[in-house]
């Protein structure tokens, strides 16, 4: 028995060394544990106490700026006019022809952010369209005749500023001072070299050249021949 003692004694004592050396080591793994959770804060707490001390509204302004960032990344092409771009796409801007410059027209926005002005223009006397601020414009005359200004005859044209009217043309005569301007008017089969589509051969002749005779009201036809 007390051999037994003897020789469990030390085993008892390794075993409270152990036990002992188990704790210390817990202890110590504790102490580190706890020593390891305040250091890292330590550690970061300058950068992380930092940014959650001014914290709320860095974090905000952090927030905020991303987001402002990400509704104002001034790039051309996302649709919204920014800054420097005269448009995005659709968005002009509230611009328009008008408003830059020209007299009418659809404004559009090329891939660059700058205005397309290609379907703009302006008002042009003598394009041949009558346009605001324009009476008529060269063969535009709208509806108007001769026989609008109280004329019988004649051929109403358009001044070269497209301002009005020229009645200069109108007349009524049939055959007044009208024939003779190398121009058919009303009441004129012809005008001189001008025969319209007439020729010899259109009235029966082979050869020759079809001329208007002196009053405008026939061809003379003494030109024409049936031999070279
Ligand atoms: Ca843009
Ligand atoms: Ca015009
Ligand atoms: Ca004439």
């Amino acid at each position: 028995m007390r051999g037994g003692r003897s020789d469990a004694q030390p085993y008892v004592s390794i075993m409270a060394v152990l036990v002992a050396m188990l704790a210390f080591t817990l202890f110590l793994y504790l102490n580190y544990d706890e020593i390891f959770k305040e250091k890292t804060p330590q550690m970061e707490n300058p950068h992380k106490s930092g940014t959650q001390a001014d914290g709320g509204s860095l974090t905000s302004t952090d927030t905020e700026a991303k987001s402002e960032e990400k509704g104002l990344q001034k790039v051309c092409g996302n649709g919204v006019r920014e800054d420097e771009e005269e448009c995005d796409k659709d968005d002009l801007g509230g611009m328009n022809c008008k408003a830059i410059g020209f007299d009418d027209g659809v404004l559009g926005c090329y891939w660059n952010c700058t205005f397309n002005t290609s379907g703009c223009y302006r008002y042009v006397c003598g394009n041949g369209v009558t346009e605001p601020g324009e009476v008529c414009d060269g063969e535009d005359l709208g509806n108007e005749t001769c026989k609008t200004f109280g004329f019988l005859y004649g051929s109403l044209s358009c001044l070269t500023d497209c301002s009005g009217f020229d009645v200069s043309g109108c007349t009524n005569t049939s055959s007044g001072s009208l024939c003779g301007n190398g121009i058919i008017d009303e009441g004129e089969e012809c005008d001189g070299a001008n025969v319209g589509n007439k020729t010899c051969q259109s009235i029966g002749y082979l050869y020759g050249i079809l001329v208007c005779l002196p009053n405008c009201q026939g061809y003379d036809a003494s030109g024409c021949s049936n031999k070279v």
